[in-house]
């Protein structure tokens, strides 16, 4: 007779890391094996020198597979935004000067399938809620501890380019963001970032603009390839992605991290890319211990 057993915690499910990783390759859940030690050490010297870590082939094409097949089902739950939004994704200050960075607003056109709309037994939300993976980012960024965060729309959605989308110049409501892109679009569809522009606690807006004017030599493109495992600080890079091009949509899964589990996004932020706000979103709109914009 099969015996019943409460849950030990509110996530007792054991995720089986072997779905979407080959730990062969990737043995990032056995802490004393030397390639992991050996990834890690790339990471942390990728992030340093590019503000960016970039594992090719991380996720298992089967899973790859899976969460495509997922995006395509959920896909009509996509929301396709016509928002204008300016790199900290606030309202128009007009009392600044017009070429100041709060004031250059760009369209988005790129949809989001939110994080409220994935399959129960997605891959992508087991990924995201796995501690193991959660450590080996942290351990990949050398900052710790990190934690997913409380945002309900935008903690691990799919972002979706069809042909002619644009994602327009921004910074981050999150810390860090991880990125595995599901399916390649035939043509654009760049990751373009300036790694570190700001800091906490300076915003250095005329680097910034120099960025949205097109006069920095601080901007990296990265092609990602389908699999591949990006690590990011979206915080402090100024990032967009770059037109898309092609019938087949760029999809991309963003499982993204937070050193304040209790955050969400901004109310205005959660509007103008995920296109609602929930009360959660204005009962925490709270001060950020990094003081910026957003
Ligand atoms: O699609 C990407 O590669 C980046 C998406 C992004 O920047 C975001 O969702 O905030
Ligand atoms: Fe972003």
């Amino acid at each position: 007779m099969s015996e019943i057993v409460s849950p030990s915690a509110y996530s007792s499910a054991e995720i089986r890391l072997e779905e979407f990783l080959d730990l062969e390759q990737f043995p990032i859940h056995d802490l004393t094996h030397p390639k992991r030690a050996a990834l890690v050490k790339d990471c942390r010297l990728d992030l340093k020198k590019w503000g960016c870590a970039h594992i090719p082939d991380f996720i298992s094409s089967s899973a790859i597979k899976e969460m495509k097949d997922e995006a395509y089902r959920i896909m009509d739950g996509a929301r396709r935004a016509h928002a204008l939004v300016n790199p900290y994704l606030t309202k128009e200050d007009t009392s600044l000067p017009k070429d100041h960075p709060n004031r250059f607003f760009e369209e988005r056109t790129s949809s989001f399938i939110n994080s409220d709309l994935l399959e129960s037994d997605s891959v992508l939300r087991k990924i995201y809620d796995s501690d193991v993976v959660v450590h080996f980012v942290s351990d990949c960024l050398n900052v710790g501890p990190i934690y997913r965060w409380a945002e309900p729309l935008g903690r691990n959605p799919y972002s979706v380019m069809n042909d002619g989308d644009y994602f327009p110049w921004h910074f981050d409501g999150n810390d860090f963001t991880v990125s595995i892109l599901v399916s390649e679009s035939d043509e654009g569809g760049d990751f373009e970032y300036a790694p570190d522009i700001r800091s906490p606690h300076n915003e250095r807006f005329e680097d910034v603009k120099r960025v949205l004017q097109g006069e920095s030599d601080k901007v990296r493109v990265l092609s990602l390839k389908t699999g591949d495992l990006q690590i990011f600080k979206g915080r402090y890079s100024l990032h967009r992605v770059t037109v898309t091009r092609g019938d087949t949509p760029r999809i991309i899964a963003l499982p993204t991290y937070v050193t304040n589990p209790y955050l969400v996004n901004r109310p205005h932020h959660a509007e103008a890319f995920y296109g609602r706000s929930m009360l959660i979103h204005h009962e925490r709109d709270l001060e950020r211990l990094d003081n910026l914009t957003d």
